[in-house]
């Protein structure tokens, strides 16, 4: 049965991979899955047409058959499930992988959007500069555990897994604030995940539709 995602027409951040259609590109490679790609405008988003697909009105969305998901952590996890490569067989790695997934969307990812939000929503009010060093803060305390328990270790919890990429596509979306190279042990984590083929590939599937000369726009 043929797989249809949807992504931004036009991605606001002109092809640099961080638009969350990616992390489903990435997980459909390492599962070795071929999809399609609808791409979606704006306005579009807003439309019933989409609105019947994600309730939010959002990208990314996932279409099986009769089947329709909204929500990256459900799309990775369906994913994950369905094809070898991204969680391990045995019970308790497998719980865990799903823990590390849950921790990258529900505690490392909010104090990250967080600071989106300050920058590109709240940038012009008076007390947004004021703001931005407690939220700065707020990521960077994340990312000290985080680094912390990662250690010396390759991947989060033996071998890679549907936890690394959720977790290193959260990351991802720091690299434009710098912070991410106050910890080179989460920099080097990233670049590991980023130097897998299957990522590669979703990289540059997303890339050759928003800078279709090989150069993000931004
Ligand atoms: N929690 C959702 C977030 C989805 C989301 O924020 N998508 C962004 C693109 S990365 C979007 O569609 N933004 C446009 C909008 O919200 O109008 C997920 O993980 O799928």
């Amino acid at each position: 049965m043929s797989i249809v995602i949807t992504a931004f027409e036009r991605s606001p951040d002109g092809g640099k991979g961080l638009a969350r259609d990616t992390r489903v590109r990435w997980a459909l490679e390492e599962g070795g899955q071929p999809y399609e790609v609808r791409l979606v405008s704006f306005r579009a988003l807003k439309e019933p047409a989409h609105l019947a697909l994600h309730p939010f009105g959002q990208i990314p969305t996932y279409e099986e058959g009769d089947l329709v998901l909204f929500e990256t952590g459900a799309i990775v996890f369906h994913i994950a499930e369905r094809h070898a490569g991204l969680l391990p067989d045995d019970a308790n790695a497998r719980a865990r992988a799903i823990t590390w997934m849950f921790a990258a969307l529900n505690s490392v990812e909010p104090p990250i959007l967080d600071l989106s939000i300050a920058k590109f929503v709240e940038g012009d009010k008076s007390w947004s500069q004021e703001r931005l060093p407690l939220v700065m803060d707020r990521i960077r305390d994340r990312l000290r555990q985080l680094s912390v328990r990662l250690g010396d270790a390759e991947w989060l919890d033996g071998a890679f897994s549907a936890g690394d990429l959720m977790m290193v596509s959260v990351l991802l979306r720091l690299r434009p604030s710098g912070l991410l190279d106050e910890f080179p042990t989460l920099a080097a984590y990233v670049a590991r995940g980023e130097a897998r083929p299957a990522y590669k590939r979703a990289f540059a599937a997303q890339l050759a539709i928003n800078a279709p000369d090989g150069q993000p726009r931004n």
